[in-house]
């Protein structure tokens, strides 16, 4: 097998605390105000985040995993033979590894992600399960442009996946930009295999973004305990309280940091004010009908090839082409 190393110097591996400071004191200056949700994953996040997805009311795992266990041979036919798999955020690998035992002669994976410890870990399980494959981890922000490492012999075609409907957490033009981005990676061959979370009744969704063990709650909680440990700000945890709720109108769970009292936090050296109820706004998680994510996928220039869903109409896996 044949591993690049993931080459990236150590100062490049974490925003620095000032860039962090920076972003928390625009982000808190806004009117309403608004943190990104990338400030999620620290090593804690992210394992909250693996915690969620084991959740009974998270289906969204559950349901895209079901749909590869079902469907990976028929996906693999359609993205053909040679192919060069990249996959934006490397994740847990659990759907990856059911998609490459169906690949026919796949010349390489690219698994992008930003964090170096979660991309060696599966690469390393990788290697062991697929030996012959040669394997390219690349440490990079995948919503900024990449420069793919060059591949051991040339592909039919790149196919770029990007399951959990990660695509959700992006506004509408922001979602338009990043498939618009995907669509230049991929080349004129190539195609995007995509998960994309449905329209549904919005007690399950919302129930999937407030579960009864608190972990989603813990997660969204975990931002403030985040940059109190590396900014020093000085957030109390015990006066802000997670709060998801399904948005009709923009089809969307909008998730918040309520103030329960009336307080101020010290920002580095500014100090900034919650009234009682005041939110934060922490995340957007959207929710597609079919109809909606093809005219997404039209204003980026793609065209929807096949959509792989269950019967109830939880959750889709699409492949996508110019
Ligand atoms: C990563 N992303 C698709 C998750 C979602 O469902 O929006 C993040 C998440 N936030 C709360 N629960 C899960």
């Amino acid at each position: 097998n044949s591993v690049q190393a993931c080459g990236l110097r150590d100062d490049e591996r974490r925003p620095p605390a000032n860039e962090l400071l920076e972003v928390a004191r625009h982000g808190l200056a806004l009117k309403p105000k608004r943190l990104p949700s990338w400030l999620f994953y620290d090593e804690r996040g992210s394992a909250l985040f693996e915690q969620i997805c084991e959740q009974p009311e998270y289906y969204l795992t559950r349901c895209e995993i079901a749909l590869m266990d079902e469907h990976a041979a028929d996906i693999a036919e359609t993205l053909g033979s040679d192919v060069r798999l990249v996959e934006y955020g490397s994740g847990s690998g659990r759907k990856t590894r059911m998609l490459l035992r169906h690949l026919r002669e796949p010349v390489s994976y690219v698994p992008v992600e930003i964090s170096p410890e979660p991309l060696q870990q599966s690469v390393q399980r990788l290697a062991q399960e697929f030996p012959q494959l040669p394997l390219q981890p690349l440490c990079a922000d995948f919503s900024r442009p990449l420069r793919l490492p060059i591949p051991p012999r040339a592909p039919r075609r790149t196919v770029l996946y990007f399951p959990g409907s990660t695509i959700g957490n992006f506004e509408a033009h922001d979602a338009v930009a990043l498939l618009r981005k995907m669509r230049n990676e991929m080349g004129d061959a190539g195609g995007l295999l995509i998960g994309v979370d449905l329209k549904k009744d919005p007690a399950v969704i919302e129930a999937a973004y407030n579960d009864a063990a608190g972990v989603t709650a813990e997660f969204t909680l975990n931002m403030l305990a985040r940059l109190n440990r590396e900014i020093g700000s000085d957030f109390d945890l015990a006066a802000f309280a997670h709060r998801a709720r399904y948005n009709p109108m923009a089809g969307r769970i909008e998730t918040q940091l309520v103030s329960r009292r009336e307080q101020q936090v010290a920002i580095g050296r500014h100090k900034v004010r919650f009234g009682v109820d005041e939110a934060i706004q922490v995340e957007y998680s959207c929710k597609y009908s079919l109809e909606d994510f093809a005219a997404l996928a039209e204003k980026a220039g793609l065209a929807v090839q096949r959509v792989w869903t269950d019967p109830q109409r939880m959750f889709s896996v699409q492949y996508l082409v110019r």
